[in-house]
């Protein structure tokens, strides 16, 4: 890794002249421009990185096998040494864990596992002191079937909240009023003997889905939302948030299996008149507040992020699923993979960071979350050095036009777990797609090839702190696996090892913050049509930056009119030479 010294008092001088010299010698003709710069936001959201904690896994402070809010304020440093400056952790309120928290049964109280309130209250204080904000999942499309809410409402057809979730009477024959499988498989809908009724689960059978047409329902999220935000909280990262609006008949879709269902997905996200609710939610929670609020909005293509982010939209950010659907045409088939060329992944950036900027947005980047593969098998080919690819994504990551948030491990170079059965996985997720696969004919070695793709245990693995047993994480037996390589990637190791992937982070997230064109610089794709290359320019005022990504496992030659006249302030692997580039090297040019 090498790094020069800021020049910028030289930088300004020759910038001109330089500026005239690469307009006139770059090769990078085939270049896509999208911005100036200047109307970006300088919240404090926009200028940070966000990390993610996934706190069932993070780390345990009471031998209990399972992560802790008391785990995480003890490794706060770890956080702060990375640059971040928002925390968002899942799910960690009282919850049965059928979906390890996001079937939520009290939302103002912690699950006893992870802790207290006391706990809770002393990380946001912790983590403040450290100028780090803590960011709460809201899950806000369902609760728990254990909740209160849900209680009373299945209770009878005519009680105070009977109406707080999506009951329907079955068809003349009895069966489900439609043939929508919920995202984890099987109907979306369960019969329920009191009520005589049936009612929607998008996901599993005991996360009943909140009826937001009841104004009353709304009311009381929104109260959720400030309860949390009073607590000093820095943001919310609202979950399966583009589900909340369901159509206003229930019809049966055309089939897309042989199960003669059709995905949920297709049927009910982002049903027109969404935008009205999450209108009132804003105006109600995030407005005259210097909090921040990130959307999960699978069904959110770049063309409609007008409607969601920016000046008219509902929230600061939202994840796109673009980029990781990348690979997969139909998300409840994992046996079925799609060919994409290094050219889709560029467009998904460019077009959104485009759009996004058009409306005065802002865009999230993420490579990984507690729902994906990690990115090294996600994104990159085979074989070759892991620690080279993990640096290349890293460099994106960190130098892409947005908010980077980093999946806790990505910054160790983590890599998927490839268990043998089916049996070894603890995700529901992963056991219903795995039998929906073999329902559909596939083999039970073709359905493994699918988990050992997408499960997302990958991302669940406990945190690896150090080499001793458990790899610091659990004194106890960890709730799932540790995985075996945590004696050489782990952070303590890590650490100490010059040119390991997490010293490499924390070289670049300084280097991101020294830079303020890598921060909230315009973004200028270049080397467009390179297949091998992915390639950019961010500039701010008189700064300018170059990012060169190989995502082959080749030596590769580049035209070095790109980078003509720039030197040289960060090269993931050994020496950098203008024109070529080492496999999976990543370098950053500045003039
Ligand atoms: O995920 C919502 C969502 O769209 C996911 O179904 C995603 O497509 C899938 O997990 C990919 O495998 C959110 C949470 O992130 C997820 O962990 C929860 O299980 C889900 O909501 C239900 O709350």
């Amino acid at each position: 890794m090498t790094r020069a010294r800021d020049k910028r008092s030289v930088r300004a001088c020759i910038a001109l002249l330089l500026m005239i010299c690469v307009v006139t010698v770059t090769g990078c003709n085939a270049s896509k421009k999208i911005k100036d710069g200047e109307k970006s936001g300088k919240e404090w959201w926009n200028r940070t990185i966000a990390y993610e904690i996934y706190v069932k896994s993070f780390k345990d402070s009471d031998g209990d096998g399972i992560g802790d809010l008391n785990g995480i304020t003890s490794e706060l440093d770890h956080l702060k040494e990375l640059g971040v400056g928002a925390v968002w952790l899942t799910p960690c309120y009282v919850s049965p864990q059928a979906d390890n928290g996001y079937d939520i049964a009290d939302y103002y109280n912690i699950e006893p596992a992870y802790g207290t309130m006391e706990d809770m209250d002393r990380l946001i204080a912790e983590a403040k002191k450290r100028d780090i904000r803590i960011v709460m999942d809201m899950v806000f499309n369902h609760t728990s079937n254990e909740n209160e809410w849900f209680k009373e409402s299945r209770a009878g057809r005519d009680n105070d909240k009977s109406d707080w979730y999506i009951w329907a009477d079955p068809k003349e024959d009895g069966s489900a009023p439609t043939n929508w499988r919920s995202i984890f498989g099987g109907s979306a809908w369960e019969y329920d003997s009191t009520r005589g009724q049936y009612y929607l689960h998008t996901f599993l059978p005991e996360q009943p889905d909140l009826n937001w047409e009841n104004p009353e329902v709304r009311a009381a999220v929104t109260d959720v939302a400030n309860y949390w935000k009073d607590k000093g909280v820095g943001g919310f990262r609202m979950d399966a948030i583009t589900y909340i609006k369901k159509p206003a008949e229930y019809k049966d879709g055309t089939p897309d299996a042989g199960d003669g269902m059709v995905g949920i997905h297709s049927m009910t996200a982002n049903t027109e008149g969404i935008l009205d609710y999450l209108h009132e939610f804003k105006a109600a929670v995030r407005d005259g507040s210097d909090i921040f609020t990130v959307g999960e909005a699978n069904g959110v293509a770049a063309e409609d992020l007008k409607d969601w982010i920016g000046e008219n939209g509902v929230f600061d950010m939202v994840f796109e699923f673009g980029l990781v659907n990348i690979d997969l045409p139909n998300e409840t088939n994992w046996c079925e993979r799609r060919d994409w060329k290094l050219r889709d992944l560029k467009s998904f950036f460019l077009d959104s960071i485009r759009e996004a900027d058009a409306v005065g947005g802002w865009f999230p980047v993420f490579l990984e979350n507690h729902d994906q593969p990690r990115s090294i098998n996600h994104f990159m080919p085979e074989g070759g050095d892991r620690e080279a690819k993990a640096k290349a994504l890293a460099t994106l990551l960190l130098t892409m036009r947005g908010t980077p948030f980093i999946m806790q491990g990505e910054e160790l170079g983590y890599v998927n777990v490839e268990w043998p059965s089916i049996d070894d996985y603890d995700d529901i997720s992963t056991k219903n797609h795995y039998t929906f696969a073999l329902g559909e004919g596939y083999s039970g070695e073709e359905a493994m090839e699918g988990v050992h793709h997408f499960s997302r245990d990958s991302s669940r693995t406990p945190m690896q702190w150090d080499s001793t047993e458990n790899a610091g994480f659990t004194t106890g037996t960890p709730w799932l696996p540790v995985y075996p390589d945590y004696t050489v990637y782990n952070r303590n190791s890590e650490k100490e090892k010059k040119d390991s992937v997490l010293n490499y982070y924390i070289a670049l997230a300084a280097l991101r913050s020294e830079h303020p064109e890598l921060e909230d610089g315009s973004y200028e794709e270049i080397l467009s049509e390179d297949e091998r290359i992915v390639a950019y320019v961010r500039k701010d005022g008189d700064l300018k930056a170059t990012v060169l990504i190989n995502f082959t496992g080749e030596e590769i030659s580049y035209d070095v009119g790109c980078v003509k006249g720039a030197e040289c302030i960060m090269s993931s692997e050994g020496m950098a030479e203008k024109g070529v580039l080492g496999p999976f090297q990543a370098v950053i040019y500045e003039e």
